[in-house]
């Protein structure tokens, strides 16, 4: 049969089905095939990348450095494949992901275009049951979710939405044939990393954009270049050292954390740290002052370092005011890293609009009406984010032991043991799930984590003639515990971010990644399995 080819495959049996084609399903087929397992993946795309197959809005790009940014498991891959920029575009990730799905041949094994939308778990013959909606009933033992933290994308329910005579797109679903905005009237609603890219590029092209900003977000700018030869063939010379580092570093990066305290540094001190960090562009700002994630009154040092930024960059020190964020400490949301973002609204065609203070009431059939009045727009773009982490799992109608439901059991958030398995559905693995480093890291660094504890168990299983693994109740317990421990000495749990939940309405505020550190976790999953899967129960 061919992927993506025909109607479904009804009855077919496998080792293992994994859901979705992004960076995480591609290595997880690469990794299971090397195991002697019969996989299929379920792709709702139709092509391999996932986030970067359907990211396409203008201006979208990694906020990781393109050489930290790639797979580690292959070193010819990681030899031959040549980046052009120091954070990679859009397209050029996709071009990475296809010559991957290429190299290693991974396309016989998935079918595209095919969206998973239930899977049941069978206590009588312990194997799940899949379903699609290409009419697919599969059977399998192991299911493996690879579903990314940031799929769903989610449109708010503005009034009149329907009624718009003009074009409207979401960002994470943006027209694979592009969309000329030359001359248009634009509206963007959205203020996080997805708007923060596309406005500069945006007000490029259009005749006017109208940004609608709920909450201003601090971003830090990339100073994107394009890769020193010299330097990639440095860290080509050096990989295995370096990426060594990012596995063993707090986020996944190679990032220089210093654990100084900012309010114990003098004035000139701090000036020159958080210039030098500023001048190198990216997250490294975050990494200045070891107190700044932790202590308000540090964290507030940096803020006001970048919001003197804005009022230097912005001329007009109104609309300086209302790009400054002041709700919530640098770095508990999703910090953005942009190209001449603050500088759009030095531009004519540019206008900045506060939704807090003038609302949206409604999209009219020619534009915005906010409680100040009406903006006409020929087009409407949709920033506005996803239903992130759970989202796009709870999409999914799975039930585990005794026909329970995931939903049901995440109704008040999400539990999960080490954020791989959730206690009362067995053999379900979910890389980079909730409860996992994942969105708070570099996630290729998460995902090449994952994947390889999930391969290396599943081979133990196999060799111990173990038919099922589930998570403990107590141990999901303690680790859902830890979580939260660990989110409450941070500063994560004062802002309103998807982090948090609080992006969607009657979502429960729960702080949903684990944020003690991607190296302190894999020692952690590391010591578990080799103490035999502790917390786990295998059944033979
Ligand atoms: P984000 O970061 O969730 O940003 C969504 C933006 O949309 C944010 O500014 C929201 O304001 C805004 N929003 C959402 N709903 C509304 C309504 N109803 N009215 C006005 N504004 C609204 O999503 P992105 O796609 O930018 O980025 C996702 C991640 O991708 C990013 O963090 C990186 O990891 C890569 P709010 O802040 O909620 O007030």
């Amino acid at each position: 049969m061919t992927a993506g080819g025909g109607g479904g495959e009804p009855g077919a049996r496998y080792d293992a089905v994994v859901i979705g084609a992004g960076f995480s399903g591609m290595y997880m087929l690469h990794r299971l095939r090397g195991l002697g397992m019969s996989a299929r993946v379920y792709e709702a795309g139709d092509g391999v990348g996932g986030t970067w197959y359907w990211n396409r809005y203008p201006g979208a790009r990694c906020d990781v450095e393109s050489v930290q940014y790639s797979y580690s498991f292959d070193e010819d891959l990681e030899q031959e494949w040549e980046w052009s920029e120091r954070y990679p575009s859009q397209p050029e990730i996709l071009r990475y992901a296809e010559h991957v799905a290429d190299r290693f041949d991974l396309r016989r094994d998935i079918r595209f275009g095919t969206r998973v939308t239930r899977a049941a778990y069978d206590g009588s013959t312990r194997r799940w049951r899949v379903e699609t909606d290409r009419g697919d009933r599969v059977e399998c033992g192991f299911l493996i979710a690879a579903v990314g933290c940031l799929s769903a994308a989610r449109v708010p329910g503005f009034p009149g939405a329907d009624s718009f005579r003009g074009a409207s797109y979401h960002t994470g679903r943006w027209p694979h044939e592009g969309v000329d905005l030359t001359g248009r009237r634009v509206a963007v609603i959205g203020t996080g990393s997805s708007g923060i890219q596309a406005i500069p590029v945006i007000a490029g092209q259009a005749a006017h954009v109208t940004v609608f900003q709920r909450t201003p977000n601090f971003s830090l700018p990339a100073w994107n270049r394009p890769l020193d030869p010299e330097e990639a063939r440095w860290v080509k010379a050096n990989y295995a050292a370096l990426r060594q580092d990012m596995r063993t570093s707090p986020v996944g990066l190679l990032v220089a954390f210093n654990d100084r305290s900012v309010l114990e540094a003098g004035e000139e001190e701090r000036a020159r740290e958080f210039e030098a960090r500023w001048a190198e562009g990216g997250f490294a700002f975050l990494g200045a002052y070891g107190d700044m994630s932790i202590d308000p009154e540090a964290n507030e040092v940096a803020a006001e370092f970048v919001r003197g930024k804005i009022r230097e960059i912005v001329r007009d020190p109104e609309v300086a005011e209302r790009l400054s964020p002041r709700d919530h400490p640098i770095g508990s949301k999703r910090i953005c890293v942009d190209t001449g973002y603050y500088s759009t609204y030095n531009r004519p065609n540019v206008t900045l609009v506060d939704v807090r203070r003038d609302p949206i009431k409604e999209i009219t059939p020619t534009g915005v009406r906010t409680a100040g009045g009406h903006h006409s727009v020929d087009v409407i773009v949709y920033a506005t984010g996803y239903d992130a982490m759970t989202g796009p799992l709870l999409a999914v109608d799975i039930t585990g032991e005794g026909g329970r439901s995931l939903r049901d059991k995440w109704r008040a958030g999400p539990r999960a043991y080490l954020g791989l398995m959730t206690a009362g559905f067995p053999n379900l693995f979910t890389i980079t799930g909730p409860g996992s480093p994942s969105v708070l890291s570099n996630m290729l660094v998460s995902i090449e984590q994952h994947v390889d504890w999930i391969a290396d168990c599943l081979a133990r299983l196999r060799a111990g003639g173990i038919a099922t693994i589930d998570a403990d109740p107590a141990a999901e317990d303690a680790w859902v515990a830890h979580v939260n421990e660990v989110a409450s000495y941070t500063l994560y749990p004062r802002a309103d971010s998807w982090y948090m939940g609080a992006n969607i309405p009657g979502k429960p505020r729960v702080f949903m990644p684990y944020a003690g550190g991607v190296g302190a976790y894999r020692q952690k999953c590391d010591q578990v399995a080799a103490d035999g899967y502790e917390g786990f129960v295998l059944s033979a």
